[in-house]
């Protein structure tokens, strides 16, 4: 298996992590996307004899989910609990692999306060309206500080600003020092954090205190969408060293979907919800094919073509099971090979079609139908014998009368 654009093979043992969503407005599509690149990623390492361990966190306590619920006027661990439990039937509708590890920010405040409390560099910044001081991480003392995004620092300080960070805070010593532990305020939901002080976790050290615990440090790849580069993914990282793991992750990142021209997000609204298509009646199938027919780390718009496109390519693919058309061996082992590099699922698609289309080679004695319906069910997830929410090919006995 190689990935990501430098073509890394990794190791046999993979501690994979994977950023999971702050739940107060589940599951659009780009999150089914990020969702999906992993979950072929999961299925082609383990098709190649990787043995994976998988932690997704879950992030059920930030400033974006209390917002919305006090906008809504809902309790903020029911917004939390809907949603996650929205997003994990989604996931289970869409045949998306669940984690080893799947672990929330609120059950392990204990972890970020133990965490923080053995960083090297961290220092206090007192805040008028808390209930004592914040905690920031500091990023000169890094020397790998800027490795996982490469970006100029100016680039760094506009995203920062963008994406949760407070570039302007008085009393910080650099303006892209990340919050590690904020001081309790009044009205907002607060733990005991011993030597901390009351209050609640930051974002970044979240995801390295779960990694640390669950997968026993620097994650083997850790992924996200592209709009994880910075500052979320540079600030785990750094975190991550300050503990002490000097591992370096392989870090994955989706390519962002678009909706209307803009990024499809919940602060701009251009949602298109994965439970209302499935509710309308879309198969499942038809939104992971839709998915899959673009690589994983572009960027790309959504558009009802998709939809059409990959509903045309189901009907044909079942047609070509029933029929039993050739160049099924070969084809499987093509699928096979085109997810083994990095993730080609566009290629996989054209392999699947030309079969599909009667134009696959074919193998003397290499026609093997069950090989090809297991490996499209196995490595994309998308079943062509059973009905839409068959969790594996159950039927493949029906193929050998
Ligand atoms: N809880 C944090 C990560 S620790 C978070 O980013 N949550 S989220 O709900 O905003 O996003 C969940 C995942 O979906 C992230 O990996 C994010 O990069 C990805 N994502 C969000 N919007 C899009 C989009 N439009 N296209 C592709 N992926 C997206
Ligand atoms: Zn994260």
């Amino acid at each position: 298996m190689r990935c990501g654009p430098e073509r890394v093979t990794p190791p046999e043992n993979v501690a994979l992590y994977v950023c999971g969503i702050t739940p107060y407005d589940a599951t659009h599509l780009g999150h089914v996307a990020t969702y999906l690149t992993f979950d072929t990623l999961l299925r082609v390492l383990r098709a190649n004899g990787h043995r994976v361990t998988y932690t997704q966190n879950v992030t059920d306590i930030d400033d974006p989910l209390l917002e919305r619920a006090a906008k809504t006027g809902v309790d903020w661990r029911d917004l939390a609990t809907s949603q996650i439990d929205l997003f994990r039937s989604d996931m289970e509708n869409l045949r998306i692999i669940a984690p080893d590890h799947y672990v929330g920010a609120v059950e392990s405040v204990d972890l970020v306060v133990n965490a923080v409390g053995r960083m090297r560099d961290t220092y206090r910044v007192e805040a008028d309206d808390a209930d004592g001081a914040d905690i920031y991480a500091g990023v000169q003392s890094d020397r790998d500080f800027g490795e996982v995004s490469g970006y100029p620092r100016e680039q760094m300080h506009e995203l920062f600003a963008e994406r949760g960070g407070d570039p302007q805070r008085p009393g910080k010593r650099d303006p892209l020092d990340p919050l590690v532990w904020r001081a309790h305020r009044e009205g907002e939901p607060h733990w005991d954090g011993g030597p901390l002080g009351p209050g609640r976790p930051g974002w970044h050290i979240e995801c390295a205190a779960i990694a640390e615990r669950y997968l026993g440090g620097a994650p083997t790849i850790c992924g996200g969408g592209s709009d994880l580069i910075f500052p979320h993914h540079e600030m785990s990282a750094l975190h991550l060293r300050e503990l002490g793991h000097e591992g370096h992750s392989l870090f994955l990142h989706a390519g962002m979907i678009g909706y209307e021209g803009e990024k499809m997000s919940k602060s701009l609204g251009n949602l298109v919800l994965a439970s209302k298509l499935v509710e309308s009646g879309i198969d499942p199938r038809v939104v992971r094919l839709a998915m899959l027919d673009h690589h994983y780390a572009e960027d790309h718009q959504w558009s009802d073509a998709d939809l059409e496109r990959a509903t045309q390519r189901l009907r044909d693919y079942r047609d070509a099971v029933r029929e039993r058309r050739p160049g099924s061996g070969i084809t499987a082992l093509v699928v096979h090979d085109c997810l083994t590099d990095d993730l080609d699922t566009p290629a996989a698609l054209w392999a699947l079609d030309a079969w599909a289309h009667g134009d696959a080679p074919h193998l003397d004695g290499g026609d093997d139908l069950a090989d090809l319906v297991t490996t499209v069910d196995a490595l994309l997830g998308v079943c062509l014998i059973g009905g839409p929410f068959d969790s594996t090919c159950g039927c493949l006995a029906d193929l050998e009368s």
